[in-house]
């Protein structure tokens, strides 16, 4: 039996505004990056203003709404920070958006996660995973054998602390509120969390006391929990996996059911229907979610290989324009570099431009005292790539990269970005050829998991469009007769990883 946490911050970039522009989270805030709402509190929501809505709609709906632009970077290369008394929002033509105040509060958060919890996975910007199971043996002695937080019961369940499971998840409950009320009182942040037996349990309930509560679910609620939360919520299955698995029910179900839980799914299909889709070992995982079970890792991130800042921009045949974009994104490379080389003593050795599918390589300037230095490296690495040749253009990414240890390392702390294990060196390879860029619109991030969260974006854009079809891939409940008359051709190739149905997943 583990015992695991996910901690994630609530209203998280309305959160990092509140507090250094002290306005009292009781006021509706969002937070906008051009003209939508990326971020909103939870006065905000209490009036009806959503994510993703369009700033002038939210105002409509919330007049007294305050709206805090997130920072840009201008063409100058010059960082510009918002307020609340903030007349005019950014160009979005002439300027970058940066996210790196967020990081920065993030990077405090984890650090205080860490303090607690060694065994510590940051799944995205504002939410880390923590496996407490040791620590819940090792110090149970310090903490009260209750729990802390909403507990997940059957109408008349008890809350009796009857069995280890239990007893481990009480201790897990008190650990993690402890870690929420240091995050508080240091930064000032609240967040929300969920403990249970795995991660996929951990994160789905996570959201049920927000804000500021936590929810644990002790292992006889596990199979209840299963036929109510909807399938598309769990971890993993918010995106293309999850839709295919959703559309092998037959329409009328789905028409008929609100919610269509994993209990539903598993009413209505076997395993080897899902061996002949997914191949038999991605199978037998999924079947196992569908149960409650999850068995993946919480395991520790390892440093990013690379610092990607790319830029979409209207197509344009001007050399010059194309310079001034190329200007703010060495900006930002200069400012994220710095900030990786404080907390981690390391520098990049190799600076990559990649414009109109060429790629260029030069050595990164050292010692790098300003942007400039860096954009005059770029310029060179774009005449190399064509220069006015390879004009007209509309995507520009410049990319830091071939990091190499500015002092000893065995004279650093270790951190939780550190290499520890084998198993962490082997995430770190498999990590080092993801893409991080938005694959919609090129806003490069720190991590997979981050990408992803902000494709969410664009994905519900996509959604307003785009009808779509249920009756994509579908299977009759299951009798011995359909079983046998299933075609060949309903299969996706067994050949298929996980990943590919991963790929598109929202749930991050
Ligand atoms: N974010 C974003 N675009 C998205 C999703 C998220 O820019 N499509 C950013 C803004 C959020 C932060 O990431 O503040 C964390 O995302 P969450 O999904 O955890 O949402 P919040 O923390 O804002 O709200 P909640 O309290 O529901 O967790
Ligand atoms: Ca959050
Ligand atoms: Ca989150």
């Amino acid at each position: 039996m583990r015992v695991v946490g996910l901690i994630d911050l609530d209203c998280f970039y309305c959160q990092c505004e509140h507090v250094r522009l002290g306005i009292p989270s009781s006021t509706p805030l969002a937070v906008l990056q051009w003209n939508g709402l990326i971020a909103v509190n939870y006065a905000a929501r209490a009036a009806g203003v959503k994510r993703m809505a369009l700033a002038a709609d939210a105002k409509k709906l919330c007049p007294e709404l305050v709206l805090i632009h997130v920072d840009v970077i201008d063409h100058q290369g010059r960082t510009i920070q918002f307020n609340q008394h903030s007349k005019e929002f950014p160009d979005q033509a002439l300027s970058k958006v940066s996210l790196q105040r967020y990081r920065i509060e993030s990077m405090k958060i984890m650090s205080i996660f860490h303090e607690f919890c060694s065994i510590m996975e940051r799944a995205s910007v504002d939410e880390a995973f923590l496996d407490l199971s040791e620590l819940c043996f090792s110090t149970c002695s310090q903490y009260p054998c209750v729990f802390e937080g909403k507990v997940l019961q059957e109408e008349h369940g008890s809350l009796e602390i009857d069995t280890e499971a239990k007893k481990a998840l009480a201790i897990g409950s008190q650990i993690v509120a402890s870690i929420r009320k240091q995050v508080y009182d240091t930064l000032g942040y609240t967040c929300s969390a969920g403990i249970a037996q795995n991660k996929m349990i951990a994160k789905v309930i996570s959201s049920f006391n927000k804000p500021n509560g936590q929810t644990v679910c002790p292992p006889e609620y596990v199979s209840r929990l299963m036929s109510t939360v909807s399938l598309t919520s769990l971890r993993g299955f918010g995106g293309k996996m999850g839709t295919t698995i959703v559309n092998l029910l037959p329409a009328e179900v789905i028409g008929e059911n609100r919610v269509i839980s994993p209990a539903l799914i598993k009413t209505y299909s076997s395993l080897a229907d899902f061996e002949r889709i997914f191949g038999a070992k991605n199978a037998a995982y999924i079947w196992d979610c569908l149960s409650g079970i999850d068995d993946d890792q919480v395991l520790a991130r390892a440093r990013i290989k690379s610092i990607v800042a790319a830029k979409q921009f209207p197509l344009t045949k001007d050399i010059e324009s194309v310079l001034k974009w190329l200007m703010l994104l060495s900006s930002e490379i200069y400012e994220r570099v710095s900030f990786d080389s404080q907390e981690f003593s390391r520098e990049p050795k190799s600076l990559t431009i990649h414009v109109a599918s060429v790629s260029r390589v030069c050595t990164y300037p050292s010692p790098c005292k300003s942007a400039d230095e860096i954009f005059k490296q770029a310029q060179s690495l774009l005449d190399k790539a064509g220069g006015r040749s390879i004009l007209p253009l509309s995507y520009l990414s410049l990319t830091a990269s071939n990091f190499t240890d500015t002092v000893d390392a065995s004279k650093q702390i270790t951190s939780f970005f550190n290499l520890e294990t084998e198993t962490e060196k082997k995430a770190v390879e498999e990590n080092s050829n993801e893409e991080l860029h938005c694959r919609f619109c090129g806003e490069p991030f720190t991590s997979s998991s981050e990408r992803m969260a902000h494709e969410d974006f664009h994905f519900a854009q996509e959604l307003q469009d785009i009808e779509v079809s249920k009756a994509k891939v579908r299977m009759k409940p299951i009798t011995p007769k359909s079983k046998s008359k299933k075609k060949k051709s309903e299969s996706v190739s067994s050949s298929k990883s996980l990943k590919d149905f991963f790929q598109v997943q929202k749930t991050m």
